[in-house]
């Protein structure tokens, strides 16, 4: 007799930076011949789709509620999380969904294994009452959950007198942070309030899963991956970077179709024509949800200006008319700016692109460290304090910007922009941290070749689930 192949179903959170690498992994399974289902809400329906570029995944939307109680007037829910100032209405509000996908996935052929993002808390209980493993995603590294958990358990900010001043680490007494690098309520030492409920319940749900899946290597973050398996839990697997795996299949290759040429976007032909003019070019992105400031915004434009490099500016449509077109207009040839979604990979896997001023994304770091792409950090909100301090301290594939005064949640002044946008492009420091990006570049596509660690990693967890 035939056996059914395993079948996992996969449900990413509804941002940018949780569902592109999922769909990475889901490809990364069905290449294994494990049947995949994909979750998904009904805006993201087609962006999904056409991503996946394949029959062979299925897609499912569940429709989102219409009325969400508890949500005060002003903030706009959708199905898609709308900004980060409704996160929390936004997660709890998921919990409507529950019903529906419990009864979806009760029609559906046997389900093996559930992989669905941290923040959707209630698919644990969907999981438990449906007598599913379930592998939990978080967007981000393990050194970040490491700290956090330990900011949460030892709490070892109560023993300096302000948010700047750098403590150690308990168990990492060599790496010094502040309070500053971390979000509330883990900066706080009396934490209360929606959030800590929140994560009170993400962590007690963790307990009850079968383990998580992370976008990192092994290599990467040795010593905070057996720190987190010994103290903290529950287990990882460590099955990336996905976005070195087999890119989507081009456009026109399903189904024997021949490759349709699609012409190239404005914007890579504009590096095109700094890669002939010699012109190395600074990309500059803070990614799909962080908000800068607009003052923020401000002191960047003058400090690129003030560089004298190229740089490629990809920014929100709405925070185009904060630039304004007079500067693009005094940058005219040197620089451009782009408002529109772009194939960040295909512009940092470009020649003529040298470095990239980010806000620390976790997934934006992964693509700098696989297309060899020195970073200059300029951290926003969530967790990219701490990624910025993974890259640049643990790592050494960056340059950090510091806000004035080093005030760490402050806002970084135009003349450390045009600095340090020099030191990277063209100083003693960008050498020296270009050298090193090209040095883990090579290890990041080691992990993901045949009976590399994240190839090998990601065998072992299907033998294990699969049993
Ligand atoms: Br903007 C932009 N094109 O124009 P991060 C982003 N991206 O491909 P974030 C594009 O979105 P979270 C664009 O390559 C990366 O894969 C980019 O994820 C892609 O930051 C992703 O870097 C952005 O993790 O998400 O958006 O702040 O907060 O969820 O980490």
């Amino acid at each position: 007799p035939v056996s059914s192949p395993p079948h996992f179903l996969i449900f990413p959170f509804m941002s940018q930076g949780h569902t592109t690498p999922l769909l990475y992994l889901s490809r990364l399974l069905s290449d294994r011949r494990i049947s995949v289902t994909l979750i998904t809400t009904p805006s993201n329906y087609s962006s999904i789709k056409a991503t996946l570029k394949t029959d062979s995944i299925s897609v499912i939307d569940i429709p989102f509620p219409d009325n969400i109680s508890g949500v005060p007037p002003g903030v706009e829910i959708t199905d898609n999380l709308p900004s980060m100032s409704s996160f929390i209405n936004f997660v709890q509000a998921t919990q409507q969904l529950q019903p529906r996908f419990e009864q979806l996935v009760r029609t559906l052929p046997p389900v093996t294994c559930i992989i669905s993002d941290g923040f959707l808390i209630w698919t644990q209980d969907s999981a438990d009452k449906l007598g599913i493993p379930r592998l939990i995603f978080y967007g981000t590294n393990i050194f970040s959950m490491t700290m956090c958990n330990i900011m949460a358990r030892f709490k070892p900010h109560a023993a300096v007198s302000s948010n700047d001043e750098p403590f150690p680490v308990p168990g990492f007494p060599r790496f010094k942070l502040t309070a500053n690098d971390f979000e509330p309520p883990f900066s706080e030492l009396e934490p209360n309030g929606s959030i800590l409920d929140f994560l009170i319940r993400q962590q007690e749900a963790m307990g009850r899963s079968y383990g998580m899946v992370v976008n990192s290597f092994y290599e990467l973050e040795p010593e905070f991956n057996d720190y987190w398996n010994r103290n903290c839990g529950p287990k990882d697997w460590l099955v990336g970077p996905f976005c070195v795996a087999k890119p989507p299949a081009p456009v026109g290759t399903a189904r024997g179709f021949p490759i349709k040429m699609v012409e190239k976007p404005t914007w890579i032909q504009w590096l095109d024509s700094k890669l002939v003019a010699n012109e190395p070019v600074l990309y500059v992105s803070f990614g799909s949800q962080a908000e800068a400031s607009t003052e923020q915004l401000r002191e960047v434009a003058i400090g690129l200006e003030q560089s004298n490099i190229s740089f490629m500016w990809v920014v929100k449509p709405k925070q185009l008319r904060l630039i304004g077109e007079e500067f693009e207009e005094r940058v005219k040839g040197r620089g451009k700016v782009v408002g529109e979604w772009v194939d960040q990979v295909e512009i940092l896997k470009h020649e003529i692109v040298c470095g990239f001023l980010s806000h620390c994304g976790w997934n934006s770091m992964l693509e700098s460290m696989c297309t060899g792409v020195a970073v200059l950090a300029m951290p926003l909100m969530a967790e990219q304090h701490l990624n910025a301090r993974l890259v640049v301290e643990e790592i050494g594939m960056g340059l950090r910007l510091w806000p004035r005064d080093m005030v760490a949640r402050g806002v970084v002044g135009a003349e450390e922009v045009a600095k340090m946008v020099v030191e990277l492009m063209e100083g003693e420091g960008g050498r020296r941290v270009r050298k090193r990006v090209e040095a883990v570049r090579e290890v990041a596509y080691g992990a993901m070749k045949d009976g590399g660690s994240s190839t090998t990693t990601l065998d072992s967890l299907i033998d294990h689930v699969c049993g």
